[in-house]
């Protein structure tokens, strides 16, 4: 393949590509572990992690083996038949969450759609509401996939803007505030779907005991509470799931992401048998859901995080990192927050153009509603890596 420098690859991106995104100006070539290679061959540590998806850093070579020896076999069948890797892949997920029955599907937004649907027709089926009257609860700054349903009940202005007429039937509740939620709760409400810590909203970490508030008030109203655990979860905030941080459990648990070891689509929801048996077959389905590929990789993706110890690496690291960052004294940072390795820094100014600077020191995030930036790297990464990151974090902040 004839070399192409960065600015060639951007211009080819530019010309034919839609502009959905403005990536920072870094043309990535090659990546392993933590690190990443642009095409002129400048190394860069990766700690925006693709969000979160990449928790076990780039071709980790047992995800990547696990692939190669799937592709070797069989890759896709439809699930008009079985393949011999689902059922391990199943049951490897009820083992880790302790839920009856796994839904999968690709990406994180199908899995949510997919845990509303169930939802509501348990909200119906189930509990009894009148067809077609219930109603869900989000969370205001909630971020859960691009589909028209999702921005439907996004409080974000833009990701909304051009795309209505919006699905009804979702009410939006202040983020950490349970009284708020009890006043919009009602007999027709089906479920609460919420974040464990809004991820695109900021970083933002809910106030201590908030996800056990709402697991009593669901509770008393026979209500679902549905845990969209697509960022949070496997390993990401110190714990395999974010919700152990409150020793509650959901109703449904929605994953994606790392689930597919940072190098294939996969994602799942995950509940007990007297939701997931209101879906009859035919009622849902996915072209790719649940195919041996992907269930190769997820498998290896949850070996690969326990064996690795990745939730107590993220934990352990993720306080180190968090209590360096909070050292930092210097006027540009207005706030540090996080739980394991999701931290974000408020900035009192324009996070674009830091994310900028960092990338001329080789090292990539991105920022978040302006002013965020988010640190988010793989959970294999070590303590040198982190210092080394440090170091040209606190140069580059101090220089704004
Ligand atoms: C973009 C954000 C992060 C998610 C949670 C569901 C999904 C996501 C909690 C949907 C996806 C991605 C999407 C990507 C950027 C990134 C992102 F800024 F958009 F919000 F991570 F914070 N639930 N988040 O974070 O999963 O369908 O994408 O697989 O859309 O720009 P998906």
């Amino acid at each position: 393949m004839e070399f192409l420098s960065s600015s060639e690859h951007i211009d080819l991106n530019e010309k034919y590509g839609a502009r959905n995104y403005a990536p920072l100006p870094v043309v990535l070539e090659k990546g392993e572990g933590v690190w990443v290679w642009d095409v002129e061959g400048r190394k860069y540590l990766d700690m925006l992690a693709c969000y979160s998806a990449l928790n076990h850093g780039h071709r980790h070579p047992r995800i990547i083996k696990a692939m190669i020896d799937q592709m070797n076999k069989l890759t896709l069948t439809s699930r008009a038949f079985h393949n011999d890797v689902s059922g391990r892949f199943f049951k490897r997920l009820h083992e880790l969450t302790g839920f009856d029955k796994v839904l999968p599907m690709n990406t994180g937004a199908e899995a949510v759609e997919t845990a509303l649907k169930i939802a509501r027709k348990w909200g119906y089926h189930v509990k009894g509401i009148p067809k077609y009257e219930g109603n869900i609860i989000v969370m205001d700054g909630n971020f859960h996939g691009r589909t028209i349903t999702i921005i439907s009940f996004s409080t974000v202005a833009q990701y909304r803007d051009g795309f209505g007429p919006f699905t009804p039937g979702f009410r939006i509740a202040r983020y950490g505030d349970v009284d708020d939620l009890e006043e919009k709760i009602d007999d027709s409400t089906i479920a609460v779907l919420v974040e464990p810590i809004q991820g695109e909203g900021g970083v933002i970490v809910p106030p201590e005991g908030y996800l056990k508030k709402l697991r009593e008030i669901c509770d008393e109203r026979n209500i679902l509470l549905i845990l969209d655990e697509i960022q949070t979860g496997l390993g990401r905030t110190g714990k395999i799931f974010a919700y152990e941080w409150e020793k509650m459990r959901p109703d449904m648990l929605i994953l994606g992401k790392a689930l597919g070891g940072g190098v294939y689509p996969v994602s799942a929801v995950l509940t007990d048998s007297e939701i997931m048996d209101v879906l009859k077959p035919g009622d849902h389905g996915s072209t790719f859901g649940g195919n041996p590929l992907a269930c190769a990789v997820g498998i290896t993706a949850i070996d690969v995080l326990i064996e690795e110890k990745l939730p107590d690496k993220a934990k352990e690291n993720g306080e180190y990192l968090l209590g360096e960052l909070k050292k930092l004294n210097i006027p540009v940072v207005k706030e540090v927050r996080g739980k394991g390795l999701m931290i974000g820094i408020e900035l009192e100014v324009d996070a674009r153009k830091i994310c900028e600077k960092l990338a001329e020191h080789g090292v990539l995030t991105k920022e978040t509603h302006e002013r965020v930036m988010r640190l988010t790297p793989p959970l294999i990464i070590n303590r040198n890596e982190i210092d080394w990151a440090l170091e040209r974090i606190e140069k580059v902040l101090k220089e704004f």
